[in-house]
């Protein structure tokens, strides 16, 4: 088994999917949880100068994306054809859009062009690309993809949290049930779920 090294932030976010799918592949890893101040530091020895980054027997690797299509290849967590992929890629790159724009909201520095944005997207962009998102998970059945489980899921599974904040929706599920039918389907995994019972909380 290759040693396997994870770094990202103390929360969920962009990180949590590869901390799941490396658990329901059975692969042990050091789960480093880096501070703010320990970042600074770290910062100029990643590849791209952000987190998170895995790194396998030594070797470093980044974007949370390309690191969790990886994994869900690695364990099988696809299609069978080549628009299968896409379909999955199609799907986890809705999903970031509506965390892009979630983002540009979230980490506007001047607050009341924040809250002007926010009550902007929260009538357009946001119920828009939540319909467009819930339509695809009940289509498949509580998947995000294909109709069954893919590494599609472990990122909506392991970001729901993060976006709820961001779009200040703390009951986002019961507005949209199928979102934690993806959780669901994710976290009762035994492995899955013998991680997440470990892991330390996290604000989001
Ligand atoms: N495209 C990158 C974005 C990564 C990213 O935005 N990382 C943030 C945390 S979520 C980060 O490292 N921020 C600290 C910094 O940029 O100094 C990915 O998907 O991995």
């Amino acid at each position: 088994m290759p040693k396997v090294v994870f770094y990202y932030f103390p929360v969920k976010a962009l990180g949590e999917a590869s901390r799941l799918l490396l658990s329901y592949g059975g692969q042990e890893f050091e789960d480093h949880r880096v501070s703010q101040d320990d970042w600074q530091s770290f910062k100029p020895k990643t590849p791209f100068g952000q987190m998170p980054v895995l790194v396998i027997d030594g070797k470093q690797y980044a974007q949370s994306y390309a690191i969790a299509r990886y994994l869900g290849r690695k364990y099988g967590l696809v299609g069978e054809t080549l628009e299968d992929s896409l379909e999955i890629d199609q799907n986890v790159d809705l999903i970031d859009d509506l965390r892009a724009k979630a983002a540009l909201v979230d980490y506007e520095p001047d607050e009341a062009v924040k809250e002007k944005k926010y009550a902007e997207y929260v009538k357009t962009i946001f119920p828009d690309l939540l319909g467009k998102l819930n339509a695809i998970i009940v289509k498949n059945n509580g998947h995000v993809a294909l109709g069954k489980l893919t590494w599609g899921d472990f990122v909506f599974a392991g970001m729901l949290d993060y976006l709820k904040k961001m779009l200040r929706m703390p009951d986002l599920e019961k507005q949209y049930p199928a979102f934690k039918q993806v959780v669901d389907n994710v976290y009762s995994i035994p492995k899955v779920k013998a991680y997440a019972d470990a892991a330390p909380e996290t604000p989001f």
